[in-house]
């Protein structure tokens, strides 16, 4: 890592070019685990993978002096004022909890600067330091591939009724895809309502809770019945989700059944142009097909003329 540039207000820019590896392998904490039992109940998706796993520490570290607060204002620390005491050699926080981890931790051993060379870690020291390392750790995300999952391979809207279906789109570490993806669910009959998709944006936030993560990578819809009043017959339905991502396009479905619609199910009747038809259901409406049986528009049956002169024909 190199700093570009160093601005009044001691801002630093840096480019970071990252060089095979990865973040490493930590253990799960308890929402973690919740989330794991959540996938696996309702996507039954078993995986010991965790969101933490793809959470890599960048370490950045400076010399300076403890911040304190300078009670007489003479601009300079005096024995007995406030300060912040921090940890003397800086570390990589590879499982992000904050602390030093060694080598009795369950999780990786972590690298630290040795400010003193003295061979070992060395945290607080008690007293205020004039010139030493401060430090701290940047959380880059890094992702993966998306992984399209749904609840229910399949769903049953009844008349006038709806289905609630979730879909999980995130990549192998069960995390949000990297920014500029996007998540797109449609449907060719019937109609959606909720959470149907999102242009992903540039962060490195993950959990902090199982729900909050949910949020992050669970699309939770439903499927109903746009036209509850008319429906005589059921047809297919196709939810499709749709992800772009690096380029690329990713699709899962879902196949059910709806109420079929009044434009999906009515055909012309064939004698409809016919001069000889017009007319033949009078003050009941024109001659229409339903499901493939000619009626007249208010429902009501055709005439025995009408069906004598051939107007009972659907195309
Ligand atoms: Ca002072
Ligand atoms: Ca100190
Ligand atoms: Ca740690
Ligand atoms: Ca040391």
């Amino acid at each position: 890592m190199e700093v570009y540039t160093l601005d009044e207000g001691g801002t630093a820019t840096v480019t970071i070019r990252t060089q095979g590896g990865g973040p490493e392998d930590v253990d799960p904490v308890p929402w973690e685990l919740d989330l794991q039992d959540y996938l696996r109940t309702v996507y039954a998706l078993d995986t010991s993978a965790h969101p933490r796993d793809g959470l890599c520490s960048v370490l950045i570290y400076t010399k300076g002096e403890e911040h304190f607060d300078d009670s007489n204002a003479n601009g300079q620390y005096d024995l007995g004022e406030t300060f912040l005491d921090t940890y003397d050699d800086p570390f990589g926080d590879y499982n992000d909890n904050g602390l030093y981890d060694d080598l009795t931790s369950v999780d990786p051993e972590e690298l630290y600067i040795d400010a003193s060379d003295d061979g070992q870690w060395n945290g607080i020291s008690g007293d205020w330091d004039a010139s030493k390392y401060l430090f701290a750790n940047f959380p880059i995300l890094i992702t993966g591939s998306p992984v399209i999952l749904s609840d229910s391979g399949t769903f049953e809207v009844a008349d006038g009724g709806a289905a609630v279906i979730r879909v999980l789109v995130c990549d192998q570490n069960l995390n949000p895809l990297i920014a500029g993806s996007s998540v797109t669910i449609s449907t060719d009959k019937g109609q959606l309502a909720g959470n149907t998709g999102r242009i992903y944006s540039d962060s490195s936030l993950i959990g902090p809770s199982m729900l909050g993560h949910l949020s992050l990578i669970e699309y939770v819809f439903e499927i109903y019945d746009a036209e509850p009043a008319t429906a005589d017959a059921f047809e297919l339905a196709t939810i499709t989700v749709s992800v772009e991502w690096d380029g690329g396009t990713y699709e899962g479905h879902i196949v059910g059944t709806v109420p079929a619609t009044i434009a999906d199910t009515t055909t012309e009747p064939k004698n409809d142009s016919d001069a000889l038809c017009q007319g033949c259901c009078s003050s009941h409406g024109s001659v229409v097909c339903n499901n493939g049986v000619t009626e007249c528009g208010d429902g009501s049956a055709l005439s025995q003329t009408c069906i004598d002169k051939g107007c009972d024909v659907c195309e």
